[in-house]
């Protein structure tokens, strides 16, 4: 079954969540309730990256994230803490301060700097490497690919994966994720989850983010409060292709379904 990662959003302004958990002390409450949930990971992230959001300097994401990585450590939660940031200097501020997984959605394009893979290397640590098209501000203006949007994500991935060996991070601490909704269409969207046997067959381990998403508004027709069913429906796909970890608001529901997913389905020989 896939490795459950919940997702700590300290921000005033993301997608589903904005501004829910702000203070550090709202944020490591939540952290504690996803763990005894059934979280596996807490993904903790200080910007939105939803289409068109405003870029937050490293400082400021820094003040947001490091007090809440601290507080859970402060509070006794065990599970491993991942960052969720395109930043060198963040994802560094991080890591000293316990983190031990980088989640890029960049795959370490953004940062001139030091970098998320550099930092990652030097801390011994994870990183999820994640495909996205442009970036958050004009991702969704007119996603286009020439194309295979599969085969252009995989090879995209398949570059960045070598990025990160070249940076020193650890081979079997890579994860890889097709970037649902992040510079694509509905259609690509589609497209890249029928075919999640595409990318997990390349061999290296993929983590899937599709919880709340936009299109599953588009699918159902349901507000972003109200998308579990379409979230947990991705899940179970996850699953059935083999996916090694998924990342989801709703980790009380997503542990229900991985329980009994893991109980009916055929054992595989
Ligand atoms: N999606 C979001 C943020 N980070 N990281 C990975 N690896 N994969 C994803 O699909 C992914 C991600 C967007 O979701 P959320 O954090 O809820 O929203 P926001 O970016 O508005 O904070």
């Amino acid at each position: 079954m896939p490795a459950i990662w919940g997702i700590v959003n300290v921000t005033p302004d993301s997608f589903s969540d904005g501004g829910r958990h702000a203070s550090p002390e709202a944020a490591v409450a939540h952290g504690r309730r996803l763990v005894a949930w059934g979280a596996d990971v807490l993904d903790v992230g200080g910007e939105s990256t939803r289409p068109g959001a405003r870029e937050v300097g490293a400082g400021e994401e820094i003040d947001r994230v490091v007090p809440v990585i601290r507080g859970l450590q402060e509070a006794g939660v065990r599970v491993p803490v991942s960052v969720d940031t395109r930043k060198g200097e963040v994802a560094e501020a991080a890591l000293a301060a316990g983190a031990v997984l980088v989640n890029d959605v960049s795959a370490g394009t953004y940062d001139p700097g030091i970098g998320t893979l550099a930092a990652a290397a030097r801390h011994g640590a994870g990183v999820v490497l994640m495909h996205m098209q442009g970036r958050p501000e004009t991702m969704q203006d007119r996603p286009a690919y020439g194309g295979d949007v599969v085969a252009e994500v995989r090879s995209y991935l398949a570059e960045r994966v070598r990025a990160a060996k070249a940076a020193g991070v650890a081979v079997d601490r890579i994860l890889v994720d097709p970037g649902i909704g992040f510079g694509k269409t509905l259609e690509h969207n589609l497209e890249l989850l029928r075919r999640l046997e595409e990318l997990v067959g390349d061999g290296v381990p993929v983590l899937l983010g599709a919880s709340r998403k936009s299109f599953l508004g588009r699918v159902t027709g349901r507000d972003v409060e109200d998308r579990l069913a379409g979230s947990l429906a991705c899940v179970a796909r996850a699953v059935e292709a083999g996916v090694r970890a998924v990342r989801v608001h709703d980790v009380r529901a997503t542990c229900d379904v991985l329980r009994v997913l893991g109980r009916i389905r055929p054992k595989r020989h």
